[in-house]
């Protein structure tokens, strides 16, 4: 478990001239956001019941995106877990919106929390679809004792959310519904969603 995303790293943004590889905010008095660029499949907190969420699709059995890098870096056994993961309809793991938990196998982090977000903007409904993703996700994490959690930006790759509109939904969200979670963090893979992401946290935690 070398070389990963370490929390203890983090340092405030929001004071000024603060390191811009992780901002860190409060949510409440026991629950901290943290946002950072990175890897998902290399990033776990040391000793602690930690989760990674996987931006799947319906079907829960792998794909391209972070889903694949995620199946890859956690070995056969995960798709075995999904496969495993009862169908509500024929083909149909995780309805979009909803969330399931399997173990993370060979992942740093000890689970993976699947969601499916809304293709952009496929029915007119993504936003509701898109927090239903990640309400659900909390909801999951909570009822399995997961402290620490990490979200890639959920359907901004292949599924073609903008990143802004993405960014006030995903953390709208989490302000609403991070309860009982110590931290809650966001490992995005560029420059540009990074930025997205604090600026709009700077801007949706002020009021
Ligand atoms: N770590 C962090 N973020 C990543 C990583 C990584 N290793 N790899 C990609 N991203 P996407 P979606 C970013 O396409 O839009 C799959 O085929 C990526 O740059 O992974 O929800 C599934 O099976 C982007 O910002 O997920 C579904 O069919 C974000 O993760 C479909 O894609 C999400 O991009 C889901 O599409």
């Amino acid at each position: 478990r070398s070389g990963a995303v370490r929390a203890s790293s983090s340092m405030s943004s929001n004071g000024g001239g603060a390191e811009k590889s992780m901002a860190h905010f409060n949510l409440s008095p026991t629950s901290a956001l943290k946002i950072q660029k990175g890897d998902i499949t290399r990033w776990f907190i040391d000793g602690s019941s930690d989760a990674i969420v996987n931006p799947a699709n319906e079907r829960m059995l792998g794909g391209g995106g972070a889903d694949g890098a995620i199946h890859l870096a956690a070995g056969p056994e995960l798709r075995t877990a999904c496969y495993e993961v009862p169908e509500v309809r024929p083909g149909i793991r995780c309805p979009t919106g909803e969330a399931r938990i399997t173990l993370g196998f060979k992942l740093p982090a000890s689970h993976v929390i699947h969601t499916v977000g809304p293709v952009y903007d496929e029915d007119g409904n993504a936003a509701a679809s898109l927090s239903n993703a990640y309400r659900n996700s909390l909801r999951v994490a909570r009822e399995n004792n997961i402290q620490y959690i990490a979200f890639p930006a959920v359907s901004c790759g292949v599924y073609g959310y903008p990143f802004d509109e993405a960014a006030t939904v995903a953390i709208s969200t989490i302000r609403d519904h991070c309860n009982d979670i110590k931290e809650v963090h966001f490992v995005l893979f560029s420059d540009d969603i990074y930025n997205v992401w604090v600026k709009k946290a700077e801007e949706v935690l002020k009021n």
